[in-house]
This record gives C-alpha cells, structure tokens and sequence, in this order.
C-alpha cells in the first residue's frame, strides 16, 4: 500500500437521517479521519467525503411521527450530524444528503443503463400488508411465531431462538409492529437486480486484496452459495426516490445509497474545478477509492455496489476496510437495543480528543469488536497523555522558563536518544498505513516512557543547584522538549485539538517532513495546561 501518487478519496458509511451520531458512527468516522489526516502529513491529496442516508421506511414514519415533512426531518438531521462531526475534528471535504438532485438524476440514469442492458427483470412477490396503515411491512415492522421451532415474537426475516432463515409471510400469527394489527398478504410487481449476471466478475475482484482475509471468506461462502436477484423497488408509501415509468414505486433505499458516493464525489468537483470527475470513475483510473464500513454492511459494499459499478463501467473500490462494532460491557450498542451513546451525551462528561485516543489506542486493521470500558479509558488518558506526554513538557518548560527565557538550546547533546526517536518514524508510518493505530499508540507510549526516563536519570532539579551545570541542565531540557515535539508529530493525526495547543507552546507548526529538523535556538511560550485530567467524578456523572 505504499507510493500514493494520485488522488485518494476515501468514505465512511452515510448515517441515517432517522438517529443521532453515537459512538459506532464515531469509531469508523475517527478510524477514517486519522487515516485521512496521516496521508496529508505526507503529503498525499486526500478528499474525504460522507452524507446523510436519507430516504426509507424508518425515516419516513420518524418524521409522521413528528408531524414533519420527511424533508425537514432530514434537513435538521444534516445539520446535527455535520455538527457533531465538527465537535470531534472529523472534517469532510464534502457532506451532502442522498436527497440531492445530482444523486436523483445519476440514479436514474443508472437505472436506464442497467435496464437497458437487460440486468433487471420484473417479478410479482408475496408481501405482508398492513391495512390499517395501508403500506407494505418491512422485516423488521413484523413480529410472529417461528414457522420451524414455535418461538413467540421473532422478526419477519430469521429466528432469533433457532436461526432459521425464512420469508416474512411463513411467520404464524404474524403482527404489525406499527399498528398491531393482523397484516395481510398481498401481491405485488417489483424489479429486480440480475446479480449473478455478475458472479465471475466478482468471484475474481473480491480475490484480488480488496478486504481483509476474515471478510473475504465470509464473502466467497455467499458466492458458493450463489447470488439471488436484488429487489431495488419499494412500493409506496415511501420516502425516496420515484422510479421513471412507475407512479407508485420508488428505489430501495439501499440503491441510492451507494451511488450517493458518487453523487456526493460529483457535488465536490462542481464545486472544486480542479477535481476531474470522469477521470476518477474511469475504468481505468489510477487514483484510489477507499470506503469505510462496519462488518454488518459487508453484503452490500462488496456484491451489490461493485456489481453497479461494473454495469456502468465505472472503476471498482480499491479497498474496503471493515472495522467491528462499539461494544459497551460486551453489549452491542445498536439504537434498537437503547444502549447507543450519543455524541452529544460524550461530550456532556468527556472531550472529543480523548475519545479519539481511546479508540486508536483499540483500533486495528481487523474486524474485531472495541469495547468501551470508561475506567480503562480515564487510565490510558491520565496515565499516557497527562503523566507521561504532557508532563514532559512541563517538567522541562519550567526550568527552561526560569534560567533560559524559553529558549533552546543549540545543540542536540543526547545524538543517541534522539535518533531512536528518529528512527521510529518508518516503523510508525507503516503502522498507520496500514491502520494498525494500536501499535502506533504502543510506540508513543514506549518513546514518552524513554524521554521521561531520560529526564529522571539526568535530574535537572538537582544539577541546577549547581550553577557551573547550568549549560547541561539547558541542554537536557531542550532535548526533552524536542523529544515532546516528536512525539505530538506522530499524536498529529490522532488528537489534533491537543497537538494544535502544543503547537502555540513549541511556538511552531509541526510537519511530518521535518521531523529531523529539531528546535535549535528556538523560543518557545510559557507552558500553561495542554490537556487535563479525567476524574472518576466524570464517569459516575456519565453513568447517572
Ligand atoms: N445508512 C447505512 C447504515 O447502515 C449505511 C449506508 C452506507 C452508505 O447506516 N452508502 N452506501 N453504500
Ligand atoms: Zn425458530
């Protein structure tokens, strides 16, 4: 995954216009955002997109329920969510709404291609009705008795109790979850996607290193199985997209979802002039694509969404990286369950910096599931960033604030010590290419250790009582402080608000490329507090 030349864009899932942004959303986002942010210190041109999901039975019945337009909903919704993002330095070149007017045409005149190709085929299918609500019930609005095992209260889709797989109208005693009543079974035209015109093509893509080996087995048993037909069409009432040539169906959500980052793409270029848009979705583009997502949208970012792709002949994802699931005490936080923390009630007790630590400090290029435990979380934060990072900053800014008027030596006398720092930097590269942000924390906390044990060892406090050391207690302690600015160099990407104000202190920026370009003879300001504590009094307000 080395030498970048060309454009990346890289996308995290779109979240719903139906919920607030919690901390799954924030994981993949802060995940994506120090990727981004890594790239660019190094120079890479980097476009960093997301939007809302806007259309669907779950918003629409949300915005019925508030006695609002579906529009408004979504409109208020954008703005919360975009705001949030702000709240926790995850900043998008480009945030849009799949109810844009770009992505309405694109979808349409995808699906006049895909139709013209002959890759959607008309069915009439079997679906519960609910006649008091006079709609169509999704999966998940109808609860029944399992056709195989006899369960009480199981979804239209899969039995939670024996796992059996089956269609919503087997269910025995089925209910409508949104009027309680007895839906019934109805008949109705829908279109269909021929995905497994495209099996060959994907059998070969998804084996050639687009996702991680976990994903890729799960991927390869679903295409031994083979693929079923996709049903792109939902009969009204719905909110989304109306299908040319119907009057009374729409795209499935999860059509226009997807080619949202296309349209998102094509907002920015109309925007930035100097983004060349066929370029980018060309067959064959050199620039690179990278998405984001949570294992539990695997189906639809590697089967459906590259099968789109190649039926308009547009370039294929590079990579797609699937991170697990924010889990809370080894429970899953999904909205449904109410266990989802939301950004706002994070930042009611904690900042946004220290999250983002956190979960770097958990995250890997693997789909395991990051726990959060809040006493584990105030430890890392207090005992790594304000033990041991910014306290050396202070320890040393004091005596260079007292004896040398906040300036640097002009030497670097430990050459061996500092040159272990520099030498770490290929190895912490590698690490955050590869989004392996656990090992780049390690290397952090190893190299703060280092330096707070370099100091220890020299003891400035005591050697200024003597005045003719005066010259080495200058030079341990501008050492010291250009160990700090290595290590808020590699912390860049990972806690910018902290790394900004270190900046303000080092009275300089820090760039990636001048790493070994230590402060010689340089004035810094006076040290005030970079970062403070996390008190266990904030965990129990949290918890209340
Ligand atoms: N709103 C969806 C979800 O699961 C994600 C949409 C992903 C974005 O939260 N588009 N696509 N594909
Ligand atoms: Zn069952």
């Amino acid at each position: 995954m080395k030498n970048f030349t060309n454009t990346i864009l890289v996308t995290c899932a779109f979240p719903y216009s139906n919920g607030d942004i919690h901390l799954g959303h924030l994981l993949e986002q802060i995940q994506a955002d120090i990727w981004v942010r890594y790239h660019r210190m190094r120079g890479r041109s980097v476009i960093f997109i997301c939007s809302d999901d806007t259309h669907g039975t779950a918003i629409m019945l949300k915005a019925k329920k508030m006695k609002i337009s579906p529009k408004k909903l979504i409109y208020c919704m954008q703005k919360k969510h975009k705001n949030n993002f702000l709240q926790f330095s995850i900043i998008h070149d480009h945030y849009s709404s799949t109810d844009s007017k770009i992505n309405k045409n694109l979808c349409e005149n995808i699906y006049h291609i895909i139709k013209k190709k002959k890759l959607i085929k008309e069915k009439y299918i079997d679906q519960l009705y609910d006649k008091k609500l006079n709609m169509f019930l999704s999966d998940r609005f109808i609860k029944g008795t399992c056709p195989k095992c006899k369960s009480i209260n199981q979804y239209g889709d899969n039995c939670d109790f024996c796992g059996v797989n089956y269609n919503a109208i087997e269910l025995l005693n089925p209910i409508s979850e949104l009027s309680g009543s007895s839906p019934d079974i109805r008949n109705s035209k829908h279109l269909f996607f021929k995905l497994s015109y495209f099996s060959q093509f994907l059998k070969k893509w998804i084996n050639s290193g687009v996702v991680q080996k976990s994903v890729l087995n799960k991927i390869n048993e679903w295409l031994s199985i083979g693929l079923r037909s996709w049903n792109i069409s939902r009969d009204k009432p719905y909110f989304g997209f109306k299908i040319p040539g119907f009057s009374n169906k729409f795209f499935y959500v999860w059509l226009d979802a997807p080619i949202g980052y296309i349209s998102c793409f094509k907002e920015l270029c109309n925007i930035k002039k100097n983004i060349n848009f066929n370029e980018f979705w060309s067959i064959n583009s050199k620039n690179k694509l990278y998405h984001f997502i949570g294992k539990d949208i695997i189906y639809f970012h590697s089967l459906f969404w590259p099968s789109i792709l190649e039926a308009i002949n547009y370039r294929k994802p590079t990579k797609i990286f699937v991170h697990g699931y924010v889990t809370f005490k080894g429970l899953k936080l999904s909205k449904s369950k109410g266990l989802a923390i939301s950004a706002n009630k994070w930042l009611s007790c904690f900042d946004s910096d220290s999250l983002r630590y956190y979960f770097a400090s958990k995250l890997s290029h693997t789909i395991e599931d990051i726990d959060i435990n809040l006493y584990d979380y105030a430890y890392k934060i207090n005992s790594d960033i304000v033990n041991n990072i910014i306290n050396l900053a202070a320890r040393n800014s004091s005596f260079l604030k007292k004896y040398f008027f906040n300036t640097l030596s002009n030497n670097i006398k430990e050459l061996n010590l500092y040159q272990q720092f520099i030498n770490i930097t290929i190895c912490i590269q590698d690490l955050f290419e590869e989004r392996k942000f656990s090992l780049v924390i390690q290397k952090i906390r190893y190299l703060s250790n280092l330096a707070n044990k370099y100091i220890d060892e020299k003891k400035p406090w005591l050697l200024i009582k003597n005045i003719d050391n005066k010259n080495k207690v200058h030079d341990i302690c501008s050492l010291g402080i250009n160990l700090f600015r290595i290590i808020m160099i590699f912390l860049k990407p990972i806690m910018p608000k902290l790394v900004y104000k270190s900046e303000l202190f080092l009275n300089t920026s820090l760039y990636w490329d001048k790493i070994n370009e230590p402060l010689l003879n340089h004035k810094i300001n006076d040290f005030s507090c970079l970062y403070k504590r996390i008190e266990i009094s904030f965990i129990d307000d949290f918890l209340k």
